[in-house]
């Protein structure tokens, strides 16, 4: 054999083994071994790549607040016709990892500040979720450092969710062993346990023949995208964290006690063709086989970009006084105390939520009105903006000098003013 005949059949090994290494299969059984370490994932099952127009990676191992000991670096998927396959790693010295899953469209949570476990301080961007532009995680993977066997969070319903162990649901394991690298958490969940047979949902599971192979298969939603987030997060009930994979547009926070609000996420089309032939040329509701997970996944702003935490300012009312007995109110606004820019895709996600709370001049909070997301390019909505004058229980307030303020949520930043009641 020639030298170049050699490297021919050496290319050609090369460029046959790749894909095989990265795409997903009908069984990967034999590829991914749950034991805690993603060293079984290629990189073409990695979410995270690099970004060339940025050149810099997508999710770097040291942009946690708190150092790279608390650090998520990267997170990987990929699926064969049994089970969804999910690893990250990083570091979590003392502290937790969470991979946070969306499955189905319209339902799932709007937070983990109220659920009855693993209740953490992070809210999600739900806005059109019904329509899969949102993210309300129906599930979410945990861990903590030490634990080798992560657990399978399920939303039930609102704020009830069913804290799963290893078993027949699902397989986990982890390695977290404090500040030691190469560690991570995987996990094989059943296509019934991912489309949340727990919470009474589930696949439609069929015994068929597809090429040549008699099995049963499990059917969801035709069509399915996945929408996947990581956090790092303290260990205590009510606490957040310092890093999310993909970047937030408004960031994290140093303080574990404050609420991170998280509003970017990762998306992977599990299904675009038809394995099966049911799905008439297109989607079958089969996580598509022989395809690269990554040329599946795209974001809803690509990282890495800058975060910008907001708070408001330079609040202006529409008079300096007003009669609520009369009908009158008074309208507010204010701005965001950094620009934004409308051809900056990131600045074109960005939301922010506001609170507004109306104390009167003895302090005491009279009236609260909360509006969870608006979005940064238009930050004032003059039918919430204004106030008619009422308590929180409806009665006109008495004469006085009252004190508006607005608070960022997620900012520790308060804009007052004060204004006048007349009666
Ligand atoms: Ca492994
Ligand atoms: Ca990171
Ligand atoms: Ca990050
Ligand atoms: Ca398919």
């Amino acid at each position: 054999m020639t030298f170049r005949a050699l490297t021919l059949s050496a290319l050609l090994l090369l460029v046959c083994a790749a894909p095989a290494l990265a795409a997903t299969a009908r069984d990967l059984s034999s590829n991914i071994r749950i034991d805690g370490f993603a060293d079984d994932f290629a990189i073409d099952e990695a979410i995270f790549g690099y970004n060339e127009i940025v050149g810099a990676p997508e999710e770097p191992w040291d942009d946690s607040k708190w150092g790279s000991n608390e650090d998520l670096n990267q997170i990987y998927i990929t699926w064969d016709a049994k089970n969804l396959y999910i690893a990250a790693t990083g570091v979590i010295w003392n502290n937790n990892m969470v991979v946070l899953l969306d499955v189905i469209n319209g339902r799932g949570l709007e937070s983990m500040v109220a659920i009855n476990s693993w209740r953490r301080n992070f809210q999600f961007d739900t806005v059109g979720s019904a329509l899969g532009n949102g993210f309300a995680p129906d599930l979410f993977g945990a861990t903590w450092d030490g634990n080798t066997q992560p657990h399978l969070i399920v939303q039930l319903d609102g704020n009830r969710v069913d804290d799963q162990v290893v078993g027949p649901t699902f397989r986990a394991s982890a390695s977290f062993s404090q500040g030691n690298l190469g560690r991570a958490m995987e996990f094989a969940i059943p296509w019934q346990s991912v489309f949340l047979a727990s919470a009474g949902l589930g696949t439609k599971d069929t015994l068929m023949t597809v090429g040549g192979i008699t099995d049963t298969l499990h059917f969801f939603p035709p069509g399915t995208k996945i929408r996947i987030a990581g956090v790092i997060t303290a260990g205590g009930d009510g606490t957040s964290g310092p890093d999310i994979a993909p970047d937030n547009l408004g960031g994290t926070t140093d303080n574990s006690s404050a609420l991170v609000f998280v509003d970017n996420w990762a998306i992977v089309d599990l299904d675009l063709l038809d394995d099966t032939g049911l799905g008439n040329g297109g989607p079958d509701g089969i996580a598509d086989w022989d395809v690269s997970p990554k040329l599946r996944t795209s974001f809803r702003v690509r990282p890495p970009f800058l975060s910008k935490q907001f708070s408001a300012s330079q609040i202006t009312f529409d008079r300096p006084a007003f009669r609520p007995d009369a009908g009158e109110r008074i309208r507010f606004s204010f701005q965001l105390d950094q620009p934004v820019n409308p051809n900056d895709p990131a600045d074109a996600n960005r939301v922010f939520g506001i609170t507004a709370k109306i104390f009167d001049v003895r302090g005491r909070l009279v009236r609260t009105v909360v509006d969870p997301t608006r979005s940064a390019l238009d930050p004032t909505n003059e039918s919430i903006d204004q106030w008619d004058g009422r308590d929180d229980a409806g009665q006109i307030v008495a004469a006085g000098i009252y004190v508006l303020r607005l608070t960022v949520t997620g900012s520790t930043k308060r804009a007052t003013r004060s204004f006048v009641v007349v009666r």
